[in-house]
């Protein structure tokens, strides 16, 4: 249908059909091949017994399909081949490590085990095939407080003092946690504690479960479909810098204030690897996590808006690349909508991944800052918009007069640049207010807002001392969910000085990606007016306390990520 395709991301990761939901095992081979993979359900747009898709790029940006890498066809993972991750051993192999899920139509939960696949033909550097292990399932014991019901999404492992280490999502004694797990050659796992739970990142759990009254070994009351406690999914755990470890995890949970689904914390860890007695490790509230969160008191978003199941890999120059679930949530649903409510279920497609976004660490303001990798300029063709130093009336909005009619004017990136005009000179706390507003026609518009309170304007640099960022949808029209997304960005305690705050937007149809102050605050929204196949205007307006502001504003049109111009990634 044409409003399917006018929806449709064009240069996100998307599945050809079907549902999409989380990323998985993300790499780069020893040629400079990178693969994603992502749960997919080719026979619906809605989530069902998942494969692992397969896409391959030279670049990150330009994508080509691969046949799906795993199908849920054995008698441990035949209800789905859920999400994992993919390990490089010394010498380059690649193995995929997944969770195989079984037994729900027989029992009414759902067992989950740890498995792994390699390729087919290793030198292929597409490695378009891929064969489960002979010895599958290799992790079939949940952690000793856990249950088989809740129990998946196993971490990129990596090697320490001769042993390999993996975080896997659990459900223990009510608390979601992330188990850790052992293993001399990534074949005999054992259990070694937890790496960090809802009780160690100083999260209550939310759940209204007692102590689980066993009605089979492993599966315990709290974990039936349905209960109130809620696992940890899709956990993930990275050095980054020297000392600084970061780990993340996804909350089912929606009653976090600033609502975020995807968290995360830093913190350290090594000290404790190897030293403590293993898989006795009680997580009824005591703080005894192998990772510690001694840099940050409280967990920080990795997005305010419609993402999930995050994950990050390292690419083979060192830079550490996130993608995460963009899920659909339309009018009518909270946040994501279960089969039925969501009216992008008509459209034959669901689900796209975030654009990959370089993650850096920032010990200024104790908090991660992501911005598209480098390559995303790849993507960039006819700059539709490039002006300097343009006046901002002093809370006034300046037209950029840009109308698209073309189709590919639903690709696009903005980049807008706010300072204070040169004359502007003020002390004291002052508000700001900066943003863009996406006209779509009809009347609807969604406004994209940072603001917040800087101290001492003067002579064209501003140092904020607080802020936050927002993605108004209340004008959207169409089908688009109403909520407004957004929160507060962290800055460094002495503020953030800065000669101009930065706001770039990525347009792609229905999928907006906003990066406030290079990357520190980020939203992620759906947005599905019903005139956007037409034409949309773009306008900047700023406002910082009474001060004149001026703009350096530039739009590009973008590509596609499955181009056919492009469409072999390698070889
Ligand atoms: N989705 C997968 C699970 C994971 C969840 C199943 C998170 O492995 O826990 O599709 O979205």
């Amino acid at each position: 249908a044409p409003e399917a395709q006018a929806l449709k991301p064009g240069y996100h990761i998307t599945a050809a059909m079907g549902w999409m939901n989380d990323p998985n095992g993300m790499f780069q081979n020893k040629a400079g091949i990178y693969h994603v993979f992502y749960q997919w359900n080719p026979e619906a747009p809605i989530w069902g017994a998942p494969y692992w898709g397969h896409v391959i790029s030279k670049d990150m940006v330009h994508w080509e399909r691969m046949p799906p890498a795993l199908v849920p066809d054995t008698d441990y993972d035949y209800d789905g081949v859920f999400s994992g991750s993919a390990n490089l051993l010394e010498d380059g192999t690649p193995i995929l490590f997944y969770t195989g899920v079984s037994n729900f139509s027989e029992l009414k939960y759902y067992k989950q085990v740890q498995a792994t696949a390699v390729p087919v033909n290793a030198s292929d550097p597409r490695l378009k095939l891929w064969k489960k292990s002979p010895s599958n399932p290799i992790i079939s014991q949940p952690p000793p407080d856990g249950t088989l019901a809740q129990f998946r999404d196993p971490v990129s492992a990596w090697k320490q003092d001769g042993l390999w280490y993996t975080v896997i999502g659990s459900l223990e004694s009510c608390f979601g946690t992330a188990a850790l797990y052992s293993s001399p050659d990534f074949q005999t796992w054992q259990p070694a504690g937890q790496w960090a739970s809802q009780a160690s990142v100083g999260q209550a759990n939310a759940g209204q479960c007692v102590a689980p009254a066993l009605a089979q070994p492993g599966v315990g009351q709290c974990d039936q479909v349905g209960a109130v406690c809620r696992m940890w999914e899709c956990p993930d755990t990275f050095q980054l810098g020297n000392d600084t470890w970061v780990f993340k995890w996804s909350d089912q949970s929606k009653t976090r204030d600033p609502f975020a689904m995807d968290w995360y914390i830093l913190g350290t860890s090594a000290t404790f690897l190897g030293n403590r007695s293993q898989g006795n490790i009680s997580s009824r509230g005591e703080d005894t996590s192998r990772f510690q969160s001694t840099l940050q008191n409280t967990p920080q978003s990795v997005d305010y808006g419609s993402i999930y199941a995050s994950k990050t890999f390292a690419t083979s120059d060192g830079r550490r690349v996130l993608l995460g679930w963009v899920f659909e949530t339309s009018a009518g649903c909270v946040e994501q909508c279960s089969a039925g409510t969501n009216f992008t279920d008509s459209l034959g497609w669901q689900g796209a991944q975030t654009l990959p976004r370089e993650v850096t660490l920032d010990m200024d303001s104790r908090a991660l800052i992501m911005n598209p990798v480098q390559e995303l300029t790849l993507l960039r063709s006819t700059l539709l918009y490039n002006k300097s130093a343009v006046t901002l009336p002093s809370n006034g909005s300046q037209e950029l007069n840009l109308t698209q009619s073309s189709s590919m004017g639903r690709q696009t990136e903005i980049m807008a640049a706010f300072a204070v005009a040169a004359n502007g000179s003020q002390g004291g706390q002052q508000p700001f207010s900066i943003g863009i507003q996406l006209s779509t026609g009809q009347g609807t518009f969604t406004q994209i807002t940072v603001n917040g309170t800087a101290a001492a304007i003067a002579n064209g640099s501003l140092n904020i001392a607080q802020a936050g960022v927002y993605v108004d949808r209340s004008k959207s029209g169409g089908h688009t969910n109403t909520t407004t997304q957004g929160g507060p960005i962290p800055l460094p305690a002495s503020g953030l000085s800065v000669p101009a705050a930065t706001l770039r937007i990525f347009v792609d149809h229905s999928l907006l990606e906003v990066y406030a102050l290079d990357g520190r605050g980020r939203v992620t929204s759906r947005i599905y007016p019903a005139g956007m196949e037409d034409s949309w205007n773009v306008s900047v307006f700023g406002a910082f306390g009474a001060a004149p502001a001026t703009v350096d504003a530039s739009v590009w049109e973008m590509g596609s990520a499955f181009d056919p111009k492009q469409a072999k990634a390698c070889c």
